[in-house]
């Protein structure tokens, strides 16, 4: 008999510079309502789902910066989503912006959390692909300023047991690379955990604009399948203050088929049953790791950071 776990990816709209964390956090309630009404356990909710993706804004006042960030977690505005989620017994992953200290140091990260059905903060990782830039870029239509406002996560990739699954973490620009998965992977990864920002218009090259959702789903499918996991990934999408970031939020089987998609821009639940022994006969065979990876031809994976041609 194999192990299933209904599960939901809840898609958000935009949130605009003006929106509160409370009418947010009202929105988030309600796409839980409705997992748990649809007999969903599990629930992945976007990267920075707390406030608008203000990596798009220049701001060079820190007082000012800050105020997009989580000191605390949970705290007062997202108490009531920690505590319906323990009444009906539903896990989630949440995306927010977090600050805090570490060895007498202040530090920002693009962070996600794993809440098990009691409540508890179970998982913590911070992003550690960085996209974009650190300086201003006047030309450009809009900022992707991460690389100024977060510091590069610390705690690796880890993954967490919960639901009788084996859940990892990563964050939007993450899922574009396939380290992130492998070592996943190589820890017996059974569900990969995601949200993502990502802006409809790609400002550091003009390309095709149906190139985003292709790259976005062609990332989430191969890496599901090369690593036999399902792939749970919840966008922010729509125009916040009128800058787009695509919607496409999806669950990806093992096989690396769609298994969902949401269908619009707005605030929208996904769901589905996961079989999660799915991806067994893929371990098995084609990529059995301990039978087929030959990691004595590999160590250019991480002995080396760009690309050196030396012929
Ligand atoms: N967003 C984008 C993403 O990886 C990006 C960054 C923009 C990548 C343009 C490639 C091209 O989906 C975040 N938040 O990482």
């Amino acid at each position: 008999m194999s192990r299933k776990l209904r599960a939901a990816v809840a898609q958000l709209g935009p949130i605009h510079r003006a929106d509160s964390r409370t009418s947010v956090v009202k929105r988030l309630i309600a796409l839980l309502r409705e997992a748990h009404g649809q007999g969903a356990r599990f629930v992945v909710f976007p990267e920075l789902a707390l406030t608008t993706f203000f990596p798009r804004w220049w701001m060079t006042d820190q007082e000012e910066i800050d105020r997009y960030f989580e000191r605390e977690m949970p705290n007062a505005e997202t108490r009531p989503l920690f505590d319906l989620a323990r009444e009906f017994g539903i896990g989630f992953y949440l995306g927010y912006a977090e600050l805090t200290a570490e060895h007498g140091q202040t530090r920002h990260y693009n962070t996600s959390i794993l809440v098990a059905p009691d409540g508890r903060i179970v998982g913590h990782y911070r992003k550690i692909h960085l996209p974009g830039h650190s300086e201003h870029l006047p030309n450009a239509p809009f900022q992707h300023l991460e690389k100024r406002y977060f510091d590069v996560g610390n705690e690796g990739f880890r993954v967490w047991r919960m639901l009788d699954a084996v859940i990892g973490m990563c964050i939007c620009n993450d899922r574009r690379w396939p380290e992130t998965y492998r070592v996943m992977g190589l820890q017996g990864v059974e569900i990969v955990a995601l949200g993502y920002n990502t802006p409809t218009e790609n400002i550091h090259h003009p390309e095709p604009l149906h190139l985003r959702m292709f790259h976005h789903i062609l990332s989430l499918q191969a890496n599901a399948y090369q690593n036999a996991a399902w792939v749970l990934a919840a966008a922010k999408a729509g125009a916040e203050d009128g800058f787009g970031l695509i919607g496409g939020s999806a669950i990806v089987a093992p096989t690396g088929e769609i298994a969902a998609q949401a269908l619009s821009e707005g605030d929208e639940l996904v769901s589905a049953t996961l079989d999660l022994d799915l991806g067994d006969y893929l371990k098995r065979t084609v990529f059995a790791f301990e039978k087929h990876r030959r990691i004595e031809h590999y160590g250019l994976i991480t002995s080396r950071t760009g690309a050196v041609t030396e012929v």
